[in-house]
């Protein structure tokens, strides 16, 4: 085979091997919270992630300024009781856009420094498993 031959099957080969790279990380958008009533030390974020990236990943922790610790959680309805329980790693597959929304999945803020105050907003930074860290600014809003 020529030299000609082997470039020319080599360049779907690349293509294949470039793709992850190229596609990027998932996008984060629409991020809010609530504000919250004078002394309240906890805050619910809610946001969507969209997985463009054409490989699963798994949303691993996330830190803000505003709080001393946040985590995933979801709410259910168990016998008639809403209970939230914490998702330590959020499996986020390719292609799946997962929205994060009041009486479901939500971010849990822990040990607000201040009151969230309506029309501010902060920066709450996602760590992915392979996307790495992704910034996202929240918008507080009345509701
Ligand atoms: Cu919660």
């Amino acid at each position: 085979m020529s030299a000609r031959h082997w470039s020319w099957a080599a360049v779907p080969l690349v293509f294949f091997m470039a793709w992850p790279a190229i596609a990027g990380k998932p996008l984060v958008s629409a991020a809010w919270a609530r504000a919250t009533p004078p002394g309240a030390t906890v805050a619910a974020v809610y946001l969507q992630i969209d997985n463009t990236s054409g490989r699963a990943d798994r949303l691993l922790s996330l830190s803000s300024p505003v709080a001393t610790s946040s985590e995933v959680h979801r709410t259910s309805v168990e016998d008639g009781i809403a209970r939230m329980r914490e998702i330590s790693a959020l499996h986020v597959a390719a292609g799946e856009v997962v929205e994060f929304a009041p009486g479901g999945l939500h971010i849990m803020l822990f040990g607000l420094s201040k009151p969230l105050v309506a029309g501010q907003s902060f920066a709450l930074k996602l760590v992915f498993e392979l996307a790495g860290v992704q910034p996202v600014t929240v918008i507080v809003r009345e509701d």
